[in-house]
């Protein structure tokens, strides 16, 4: 009888032992991983966000899962890499214009170079991430970069003219703030988040952003125009803490790889198609007005943006960052993407 025992005990503990060593299951149970995200859950940030997360618990069979927190609800749209520098989440996504002197050197693709959708200026962005591995990034594992579509003037007021704009308080962030100024705005930043409350309250009389905002933040409730500016993209990252990252087994850091540049060209496909969605919408269901600057008024505002690249590159190379070279890249890899 106690013989039995000993052999069942034996195959039993023998079972256990043979199933935590199996790859794809532990007796742990799944990998669980904190996803930290600081715009509200409708916005491409975090469209991108659980499409990533899909596609995790997809390809590892269940063997990570992802919980994911938008609107600010675990890290907000300031403190987010030192949130997760910090291990407060495993992962976060982080807008660079909200620290402009942080990244200067993937902020370099927010110049007035003519990036011309959000496919194209992500692709570009994860290049020169890859090409400069900027040491702004050392302390976690980057898992994607993307950009936004082109920006352009969303406002309570019509603007049609450089008149039309001087002294008015628009809202930008980073390196499009600096355009805003170079029209004579008065640019006022604040991250996305904060932008509705401003815009209610008439802090500010319009944003510049690219244009899918208007309908997942519904901004085309209150700014019934749309200057078409196509101007400068923001670029943006998903972190994770590093020592989550070095905890991964083999083949989850596999999947987390193949997935970097997948999701960079992912975002930019769907970023540009809402962009196309959420003006139609603007247009038919909210009686939003687009106003094309005529040529000549569109050369002053383009010659207004001439110095902008040039006294960057000479502010970038003073701190030693290689200003020239990365804007050599960026076009070069813009022209590349765009078939040119
Ligand atoms: N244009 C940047 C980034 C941005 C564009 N769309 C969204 C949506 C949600 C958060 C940020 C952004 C900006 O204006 O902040």
């Amino acid at each position: 009888m106690r013989r039995i025992a000993v052999i069942l005990s034996a195959i039993f503990l023998g079972t256990l032992l043979m199933v935590a060593l199996m790859p794809g299951l532990s007796l742990a149970g799944p990998i669980k991983l904190t996803y930290a995200n600081f715009p509200p859950a409708p916005t491409f940030p975090c469209v991108q966000m659980e499409r990533w997360k899909k596609e995790v618990e997809k390809r590892t069979n269940g063997k990570v899962l992802v919980q994911t927190f938008p609107g600010g609800t675990l890290l907000g749209a300031k403190n987010m890499m030192d949130g997760i520098i910090a291990g407060l989440a495993d992962i976060g996504c982080l807008c660079m214009a909200y620290q402009p002197g942080r990244f200067m050197i993937t902020n370099a693709t927010s110049l007035p170079l003519g990036i011309p959708n959000s496919l194209v200026g992500s692709l570009v962005l994860w290049d020169i991430y890859k090409k400069y591995q900027p040491k702004a990034f050392s302390k976690v594992k980057v898992l994607t970069m993307f950009t936004t579509a082109p920006s352009n003037i969303m406002s309570k007021i019509p603007i049609r003219t450089l008149e039309d704009i001087k002294g008015v308080n628009l809202r930008a962030s980073g390196g499009a703030a600096q355009i805003l100024k170079a029209w004579g705005a008065n640019a006022v930043g604040m991250p996305m988040s904060a932008t509705p409350e401003a815009l209610e309250k008439g802090v500010v009389k319009g944003l510049f952003s690219s244009l899918e905002v208007m309908k997942d933040f519904k901004y085309a409730e209150l700014c019934k125009y749309v200057t078409i500016t196509d101007a400068v993209v923001y670029p943006f990252a998903v972190v994770m803490n590093m020592s989550k990252w070095n905890s991964l087994p083999k083949d989850v850091q596999q999947v987390f790889e193949e997935l970097r540049t997948q999701q960079a060209a992912w975002t930019g496909v769907y970023m540009d198609k809402h962009v196309k969605r959420a003006m139609s919408w603007s247009k038919r269901k909210q009686g939003v007005k687009v106003i094309r600057l005529s040529k000549a008024e569109k050369a002053k505002w383009d010659k207004l943006l001439e110095p902008i690249v040039n006294k960057w590159i000479e502010s970038a190379e003073a701190k030693g960052v290689p200003g020239k070279a990365l804007v050599r890249d960026i076009k070069a890899f813009m022209n590349m993407y765009s078939g040119k």
